[in-house]
């Protein structure tokens, strides 16, 4: 086996001479940053990849969540879930929002559907669900719920680029989405994010947050903050956008093998595409539940000591932060405290050698106590 560590997952990156190819006009123009050619260009390439009419792009996910919840000028009461990294509630909290967490789904781990309506009250402004993973939220439900009850819904779609459902991206359900392009995401401009959105009336407000708020040559009518996307940043994901399908299908290859190995095991679980989606197989989750006879915990030691470094994505959950402490209730939310507790998520990028996950499913496997 390899005699470097393996990490949970290897950022991908395009040759070197294709990045040098596409950042040298930028020695010609002196133009970095502040929405220049490359970030135009960028935003075009994303628009038609993703199909969809109307997009923003940001310096990273966490401050384009941000503006978007500023843009929509939200106040009041945000039902959101639990088990996600800590951006999706920091973002919510740092904008003055409550959040109100819902339970999960067993089995793919989005937000339930069927318990975001008791939450509702006169206070509620919105709906901000995960596709954790990569792995779609119900939508329709999660649609039809908002409708009812005149609530927006952003989805945090940090891991789900190039998601798609039938021939539908993930960048289009509900009112926003909004993306991770961070070097450890699918699709990465090394830092970055977008939000992809419906009603066209918000881009320039996007725009305008992103940019100290300023809205004229002498005007600041908003009190924003600096969230632009440097030209460095967007050569790099002209030049990875190219190669993108070409790394989800063999990010697919290396999924395919660990579910050979791990699928139908007593006591394991893992998360597979459903039937009508096309999944990046941004993440390798899986749960040992108390049948697999050790811990998701000794799993992730007999790991590290084979130099294979799996990471707990995501415990603990959010509700049990130091910062959150005394505020919010994990016992609410049990499902997501059952996944936290026994969740590993797996080394996983295009370029990890099968040999690699044969070894590293051999050693999980010699773990199970069947
Ligand atoms: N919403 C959700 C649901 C998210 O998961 C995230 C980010 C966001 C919102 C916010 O989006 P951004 O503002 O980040 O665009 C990482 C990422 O930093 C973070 O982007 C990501 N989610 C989160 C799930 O994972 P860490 O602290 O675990 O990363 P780190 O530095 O330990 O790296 C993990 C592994 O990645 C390393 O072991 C090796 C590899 N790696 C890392 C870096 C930094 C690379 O191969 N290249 C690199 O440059 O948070």
């Amino acid at each position: 086996m390899s005699n470097s560590p393996i990490l949970v997952t290897r950022s991908s990156m395009p040759p070197l001479e294709e990045f040098v190819r596409e950042i040298e006009p930028l020695w010609e123009s002196h133009w970095l940053t502040n929405m220049g050619e490359k970030h135009h260009q960028l935003e075009r390439s994303l628009k038609e990849y993703l199909g969809v009419e109307n997009i923003a792009l940001f310096t990273n996910g966490h401050s384009a969540l941000e503006c978007v919840f500023e843009a929509m000028g939200l106040h009041g009461k945000v039902i959101t879930t639990p088990y996600t990294f800590a951006s999706t509630t920091h973002a919510i909290v740092r904008k003055g929002l409550t959040p109100v967490f819902a339970d999960i789904r067993p089995d793919d781990y989005t937000l339930d559907p069927g318990l975001i309506e008791d939450l509702i009250d006169e206070d509620t402004c919105a709906i901000v669900p995960v596709h954790v993973y990569g792995n779609l939220c119900d939508v329709d439900a999660i649609q039809d719920i908002a409708d009812r009850h005149g609530l927006k819904v952003i989805y945090d779609a940090a891991h789900a680029f190039g998601v798609r459902r039938g021939d539908v991206s993930s960048a289009s359900f509900g009112d926003a989405s909004m993306f991770s392009f961070h070097a450890t995401k699918v699709f990465n401009t090394i830092e970055g994010g977008a939000v992809c959105f419906r009603d066209p009336g918000l881009r320039d407000l996007l725009n305008q947050w992103k940019n100290f708020g300023i809205t004229g040559p002498e005007d600041v009518e908003y009190v924003g903050g600096n969230a632009k996307m440097n030209e460095f940043c967007a050569a790099m994901g002209i030049c990875n956008l190219r190669h993108l399908d070409d790394e989800i299908a063999k990010r697919r290859v290396v999924a395919e093998r660990y579910w050979e190995h791990l699928d139908g095991v007593a006591g394991i679980r893992v998360c597979r595409p459903k039937e009508g989606t096309t999944s990046n197989y941004a993440y390798l989750p899986v749960v040992f539940e108390d049948e697999f006879g050790s811990t998701r915990d000794d799993v992730y030691m007999a790991l590290k000591r084979e130099g294979v470094f799996s990471r707990k994505y995501f415990y603990p959950l959010i509700t049990d932060f130091a910062c959150y402490r005394g505020r919010f209730d994990s016992s609410s939310t049990p499902v997501a405290a059952h996944v936290a507790d026994r969740v590993l998520t797996l080394p996983m990028y295009a370029d990890l050698p099968l040999d690699e996950v044969d070894h590293i499913c051999r050693v999980t496997l010699g773990l199970s106590k069947r």
